[in-house]
Parts: structure tokens; sequence; C-alpha cells
């Protein structure tokens, strides 16, 4: 068995905190808004896997067919020791890179919010890949991130465009915390979804079997079990629709009639007017040139950009 430890830099009273914090302000503005990370649950990621299958959602295929043809380009370009993945959930599309990092690579850091995925996948991995030392962190890669000292160099790798699902200021900080992470000889991989015609991208949001909305609508019994909120979710429409001038992707809750959410746990009630929405997820599409210009801001230059053969998902490695 390879060597598996799990740290925890989200203590079990922190997440609460932020929850709490998130809803009390995210439910108390007009519009009103939650961060898309209270979906990951354990359910929540189920249900997130179960999308990756849909013939609707695309992004995951096009991303794992990039790294099938790109794994050992991205190998050859880093030689990295470390591999160091970002919310990396089940760590499915990993294994190529894996595989293609070869004997060479000592170590590899999954990290994300999720300690059932990192279970999961950790299990997986020990069971493919005995040599390998896989030292996962339970941690919000928004915050302040610290790596366990491995040997370098260093891969970073932010797949899956989960990038879009931040929005353009809070893209800029991640990016420079990422930049903090990277010492001279280490890269940054990066998966972004691309902007393409509006009819694939709502589809991929709003699939015709309804996981989609069963995974916006989960967000509602994270609250109930974490706060005690009596959110029906049954009460509620899925909605997802493209914002053409920011090039995203929004998913909604609407209320379908006038509302009131009591929160015993934050002493709130929240009301909803009759179709009144609730922003749950921003997921934005990229363009070339923005991607290089948001590295940029951040101190890193893109050196390869990899798309698949629809031109629809990107891969970009970048270096300090
Ligand atoms: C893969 C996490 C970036 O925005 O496409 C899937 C999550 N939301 N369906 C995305 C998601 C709705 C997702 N990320």
């Amino acid at each position: 068995m390879s060597p598996f430890r799990l740290t925890r830099l989200l203590p079990e009273g922190t997440a609460g905190a932020d929850l709490r914090a998130d809803v009390l302000h995210g439910l108390t503005r007009t519009p009103k808004v939650l961060p898309p990370k209270w979906f990951y649950d354990a359910r929540g990621s189920e249900l997130f896997e179960e999308i990756t299958r849909l013939p609707e959602y695309y992004p995951t295929r096009a991303e794992r067919s990039i790294l099938a043809v790109r794994a050992t380009d991205v190998a050859a370009a880093t030689g990295a020791r470390t591999l160091v993945e970002l919310g990396s959930g089940s760590s499915e599309k990993t294994r190529h890179l894996l595989r293609a990092l070869g004997p060479g690579l000592d170590s590899y850091v999954p990290v994300d919010v999720s300690e059932s995925a990192l279970k999961g996948a950790g299990a997986a991995l020990g069971a493919q890949m005995p040599a390998l030392r896989v030292h996962a962190l339970v941690a919000d890669f928004t915050r302040g991130l610290v790596l366990p000292d491995t040997p370098g160099p260093r891969l970073v790798a932010f797949l899956g465009g989960t990038l879009g699902n931040l929005l353009p200021d809070e893209r800029a900080v991640f990016l420079r915390s990422v930049r903090g992470l990277l010492a001279p000889g280490d890269a940054l991989l990066l998966g972004t979804d691309l902007v393409k015609d509006e009819g694939v991208l709502v589809a991929a949001y709003d699939d015709a079997a309804g996981v989609t909305a069963a995974f916006n609508k989960n967000v509602l019994s994270v609250l109930a079990r974490e706060l005690g909120a009596d959110a029906d979710p049954d009460c509620f429409d899925h909605v997802a629709l493209w914002d053409r001038e920011n090039e995203w992707i929004e998913m909604r809750l609407r209320a379908r009639e006038a509302l009131t959410v009591k929160i015993p746990e934050l002493d709130l009630a929240v009301s909803f007017a009759a179709g009144e929405e609730l922003r749950t997820e921003v997921s934005a599409k990229f363009r070339q040139a923005g991607v290089a210009a948001e590295l940029a801001g951040a101190g890193l230059e893109l050196r390869h950009w990899w798309t698949d053969g629809k031109g629809w998902f990107a891969l970009s490695l970048s270096t300090a």
C-alpha cells in the first residue's frame, strides 16, 4: 500500500463559521447569492460525479481527452516530482498525469474541501499506484494554503474549469496566491472552459435528466443540515442562463411562490418574493487572450495552450 496521509487544514469549526458568514451575508443582500463551494458535501460531490457522465456535460470529457494526448508534454515540460492538485475531487482525470509523470514523481498532494472525495480517491490511487506518496489536504484553496514539504519541481494543477467558479476579482487574488506557491522551475497547469455556442453551454448546465437541478438544490440540504434551514427544494426551480456580457453561466434557484426560509442557527428568516432568485454559481467561460492576461496579472507567463478537437476546452501551462 502507498503511504496515504490526510491533513485537515479546515478545522471542523471553521467550515461552520465560513458557511454561516456566507449565508448571513449572501441571503440578506439583493440579489441573493451563495458561493458554489457549498454544493460539495458527500451527496453534492456524488451528484457532481454524475454530472460529469451526462451527455450534455462536455467539459470533463473534453479535458480528459486533452490530458490523454498532452500528459507526456506536460511531464516533459515540467519534470515535476510533486503534483499538487487543487479541487481534486475524485482525482479521476489526474491518472493520465500521474502516469505520464511516472517514476520521477515522488508525491501527489490532492487538495479538496470534500474529505469523502479525498478518501475515495486516496483508496483508489493506493491500489493503482502503490509507490506514490499521497498527502491529501482537506482545505479551501481560496484561503491561504500551506503545502507539505515535498521535493520539487512542483506542478500545481487546477483542472475542471473550476477557476470559472470564482468571480474576476476572486480569480486575481487566487492566481496571485497560486503564484506565491511556485518556486523557480515550478509550473501551473490550468483547465479553462471556453466560450462557445450558447445552446451547448446552457444544455451543459440544464441537463434533460435533471441531475444538475438536483445538484443545484442540494445546497438547500446543506443549509438544512448545517444550519437547520427549512427551505423546501420543491419550492424552487433550477435556472441556468448564459450571461453574454460577462461570458459566464449562472445557476440560480428561483422561488416558485413567495416564501420565507427560517434559519434557526442564524436566528434569521429570509423571505423570497414569488420568482425571486438566489444565485448559486457563476461558471465563467474563457478565451485564450483573457486567460493569458489574467495569468500575466498574477505574475505568470503562459507557455503552452492545448485544446480538444472541438476547441471547447483548454489546458494551459504557465510558469512564474
Ligand atoms: C467543474 C466545478 C467547474 O462550473 O462546470 C457543473 C461545476 N456546476 N455543473 C462547472 C458544475 C454545474 C463545475 N466545475
